[in-house]
């Protein structure tokens, strides 16, 4: 679990360390449901069929339009027989996408493989790119506030978060795939991706209804520097919400 503060790729890879994220399908069109489905072949070359959970899940999967928008974190079944991994998908804008991957391979000797890899597919379409333009400091996204610090610096100082509603500090964050906000960064230029947890974890094991907030603080895990968009990802009363802020790293 603690694993995931390592970064072991930054999704732009297809292979990392002989695991391939192969025979990726998107059969979803504009607006009408869809599905997602590929293969991990591990280092053998054959589907990888072991895995270890991470947060509740088997693989947690980034989904972003290469502008930047659209963005979605899903969580793909595995069929634990012919290794395919499935993940039911709705995009509402044609274009070219990004798909990354991150998951604990298990192998025979009882350790596990974190890795991160990345794969693209396309939405047919007319794809008219937004233009960037970056919101940074803060936002506000179903009546939450977010502020984070607008900069950052390659393996830096800690970055600071908080969550208000109305002026008033919010102090119900509830855990999330057992964290009290999931932060996902993609690099605007090269679509490098991070993915960041709150150094303040919840006691899930012990307390799954412990609440959280208004302050979280997480370690920069930027690798380069550059702009990047940062989704946030956070819980209240039982509804996910997701509000972007831009930064830049130095
Ligand atoms: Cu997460």
């Amino acid at each position: 679990m603690s694993s995931r503060i390592i970064r072991s790729g930054d999704g732009l890879k297809k292979v990392v360390d002989g695991y391939t994220m192969a025979k990726l399908t998107n059969t979803a069109k504009v607006g009408k449901p869809g599905k997602l489905t590929f293969v991990i072949d591990g280092p053998t070359g054959k589907p990888q069929l072991d895995f270890t959970l991470q947060q509740s899940k088997l693989l947690h999967m980034y989904v972003v339009r290469d502008d930047l928008t659209g963005f979605q974190h899903i969580h793909p079944d595995l069929n634990t027989k012919t290794g395919v991994w499935t993940v039911p998908l709705t995009i509402a804008k044609p274009g070219p996408y990004h798909a990354v991957i991150e998951f604990e391979a298990l192998k025979d000797d009882g350790n596990f493989d974190d890795r991160i890899l990345g794969n693209t597919f396309t939405v047919a379409g007319k794809y008219t790119p937004v233009t960037y333009t970056p919101v940074s400091g803060t936002n506000t996204v179903d009546g939450y506030t977010v502020t984070l610090d607008p900069t950052a610096k390659v393996h830096g100082p800690d970055m600071h978060l908080k969550v208000t509603k109305d002026g008033a500090d919010v102090t119900d964050l509830q855990q999330y795939l057992q964290s009290y906000a999931h932060i996902t960064g993609f690099r605007k230029d090269t679509g490098e991706m991070v993915h960041m947890h709150p150094n303040e974890v919840p006691p899930y094991k012990t307390d799954p209804n412990a609440l959280g907030g208004p302050n979280l603080t997480l370690v920069s895990l930027f690798a380069d520097p550059g702009n990047y968009r940062m989704f946030i990802q956070f819980q209240t009363n039982n509804v996910v919400h997701l509000v972007p802020l831009d930064i830049t790293v130095s």
